[in-house]
């Protein structure tokens, strides 16, 4: 890292008299990632446009063709020339080859019933009945961008949690704590009183050089202000994000746009800010003047009913306007909980930790059928390529590494408005391999058959969870996991039957009573869906999260996943028209709107299947809590149940 220019100065940059904002302990903090201290430095990296950057890359497409990542008519994703055509999701094939007809349109790789490898395939397009959409080479690519990340940071000093497919949150702050006592060694000097909330010396006023960084622009006497340590912090943050991108640009040919700040709140909001291709550094004193220019419907989570509340409620979307309303105010119509939160977050306040561990905790393959199957033949025939499709995953995910496996397995059958679902143990004691989760997967589809009444079959899904960690009984891992190619022949395979519901979705408390607490529930240290469960969805980029994101775009998801039954009764009551009544999107067509239900099928039945750390539970630091000692603490009140009751189940934005 080059020396930014507050050492570049004639004098010390330590021999002003005057005293910085900070403290010696608040320096301090940074080594051990405290979410409290005001010199922490986050980052969030998303790529521009990434599936198609992925198919452009993979055919060697110049950066200058517009080109979109086509999924049967519809488009999930468009590079940055295409979208200057108007081109983008909300588009079908069709429309967008008539806004540019040069456009280059690479459809997705699919699994194909009788087929036992994913394909990129000229004719998927007109094949919706018969494959199944396959993520493996964008996650493939995810993959090597994460590790390359990792690689460019060092070891000891790194904090990086893949939030989706495409973006990951990197806590910098011991990294750059160790850098500036290494450019400042008097930093290093206890404080001279030796109380550690002593003031830090003032750091020299020389100008600090952005290079081409977005800096949010400030009222003039703002930006008079001299640079104390939290400018040069995130300076010093911005240059090791720039030279991140420089490695994912110069070795694997990717764009990205990064958000450095504080917390993840405002660097994720940072990131979408400039796009492709760009950096914003929001700096503690611009992040007043920076969130007032952007909705409250497009802050994390607030882009769904919660969003829509505030608004009604409070009858304004401009959180200018929201900063004026006292807490009290906000207690009294959202409840204690959920107006804590929203105070803190139209302030840009976030003590969300950056949650490097990125464990599986279920993976789910799925289908919908449009017709509808109607003999076990062909369930099984599905049965065998989500089999192979979540045992890829399992060894792609890193599996063997990590010594990990799933100890459940599920399956769901939807047959007219009803979901049926069976689950069984996975035994740890016995290799596994594609052809045993086929074997499972069957067992569980008899024992659905076997209750009668089940063709035709709209929707299965089959999932496996319960992830353990370890190697028992001194067996190796390659024991337990067999690489494809190995694969012996078919074996004995032990199934537990451990629990099996025939479920009316209506019955689920999960679904029935969708709450402001089940938001936060689902929301652990970090607040983000943890990367393995969108992951584990096989609709990871269906959910990009963070409320940053256009709405509609975000919720209108992947028709793939899609192709999944609906909604919390299990029948479609919950939707009017073209218009989900869950997330508010709407849909042109009827196609793309049974996809948006099957999608928010899909993603239930994942949610249930989570481990649901309870907020409570949570430390306050990680539940995006104001810090102690600022009079914000949240209890969990009444309020916040209250709100439960009329809350409906909100989105993942
Ligand atoms: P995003 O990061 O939301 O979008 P993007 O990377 O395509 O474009 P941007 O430059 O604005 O970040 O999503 C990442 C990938 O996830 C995207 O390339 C395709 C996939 N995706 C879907 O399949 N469906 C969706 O509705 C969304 C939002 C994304
Ligand atoms: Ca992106
Ligand atoms: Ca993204």
């Amino acid at each position: 890292m080059s020396s930014p220019s507050p050492s570049s100065g004639a004098s010390s940059p330590l021999r002003d008299a005057r005293r910085s904002r900070f403290t010696y302990r608040q320096l301090a903090q940074m080594a051990t990632y405290s979410t409290s201290t005001p010199l922490r430095v986050v980052a969030h990296i998303d790529l521009d446009a990434f599936y198609a950057q992925c198919e452009m890359i993979r055919l060697g497409v110049p950066e200058d063709k517009p080109l979109a990542v086509q999924q049967w008519q519809g488009l999930i994703a468009v590079n940055y020339p295409a979208r200057k055509w108007e081109i983008g999701r909300h588009c079908n094939i069709t429309e967008a080859k008539k806004l540019c007809p040069e456009l280059i349109a690479q459809h997705v790789a699919t699994w194909r019933e009788g087929d036992d490898k994913w394909a990129y395939r000229d004719d998927a397009a007109a094949n919706i009945a018969t494959d199944k959409v396959s993520l493996d080479p964008y996650r493939l690519q995810s993959r090597k961008i994460l590790a390359l990340i990792k690689e460019s940071l060092p070891k000891d000093l790194q904090k990086v949690e893949k939030a989706s497919i495409d973006e990951v949150f990197l806590d910098l702050s011991a990294h750059i704590h160790s850098e500036l006592l290494r450019r400042f060694p008097e930093l290093s000097n206890p404080p001279p009183s030796g109380d550690a909330a002593e003031s830090l010396p003032f750091p020299s006023a020389a100008a600090l050089d952005w290079r081409d960084d977005n800096l949010v622009v400030l009222e003039e006497d703002q930006e008079a202000l001299d640079p104390d340590w939290d400018d040069i912090v995130i300076l010093m943050g911005s240059e090791i994000v720039r030279g991140v991108r420089a490695q994912i640009r110069g070795k694997l040919g990717y764009t990205c746009s990064a958000g450095i700040a504080s917390n993840k709140l405002v660097s994720k909001l940072g990131s979408a800010f400039k796009k492709p291709n760009a950096q914003t550094v929001v700096r503690s004193r611009a992040v007043l003047p920076f969130l007032t220019a952007i909705k409250v419907t497009k802050m994390r989570n607030l882009g769904g009913k919660l969003g829509d509340q505030v608004v009604s409620t409070f009858g304004t979307e401009s959180v200018k306007e929201l900063r004026d309303i006292p807490l009290d105010q906000f207690k009294a119509r959202l409840g204690e909980e959920t107006a804590v939160w929203l105070y803190n977050t139209i302030r840009g306040i976030d003590h969300s930790e950056i949650n490097s561990r990125t464990q599986i905790k279920s993976m789910l393959s799925a289908k919908s059928f449009r017709p509808s199957i109607k003999t076990p033949e062909q369930a099984i025939k599905w049965l065998r390529i989500f089999a192979g499709d979540i045992y890829s995953r399992l060894v792609e995910e890193g599996i063997l590494e990590y010594k990990r496996w799933p100890r459940t397995i599920n399956l769901h059958h939807r047959h007219a408005g009803q979901t049926r679902s069976k689950s069984s143990s996975i035994s740890s004691g016995k290799a596994l391999d594609e052809q045993a989760l086929f074997t499972l997967a069957k067992e569980l589809l008899h024992q659905i058959i076997a209750e009668g009444d089940v063709w035709p079959c709209a929707n299965l899904s089959l999932s496996v969870g319960g992830f353990e960690e370890g190697v028992k009984n001194n067996m190796g891992i390659g024991a337990f996991f067999k690489k494809r190619d190995e694969t012996p022949p078919l074996r004995p395979f032990d199934t537990v039957p451990e629990s099996s519901t025939t479920e009316q979705q209506s019955k689920k408390p999960r679904l029935d009573k969708p709450s402001i607490h089940r938001f936060f529930h689902k929301r652990p240290a970090g607040d983000q869906d943890p990367l393995n469960v969108k992951e584990s969805l096989n609709a990871d980029q269906l959910q990009p999260n963070g409320a940053s994101f256009p709405q509609l775009d975000q919720e209108k998801n992947n028709p793939e996943i899609s192709s999944h039954e609906t909604t919390e009764t299990g029948n479609s009551a919950h939707f009017t028209g073209l218009s989900c009544l869950r997330c508010k999107a709407s849909f042109a067509d009827d196609m793309s709107f049974q996809s948006h239900q099957d999608w928010h099928f899909a993603k239930d039945i994942q949610d249930g299947e989570r481990v649901k750390p309870t907020f409570a539970g949570q430390p306050a630091a990680s539940r995006g809590h104001p810090p102690k000692g600022s009079g914000l603490a949240s209890k969990r009140g009444r309020g916040g149940s209250k709100l439960e009751q009329g809350q409906s189940k909100l989105t993942f934005g």
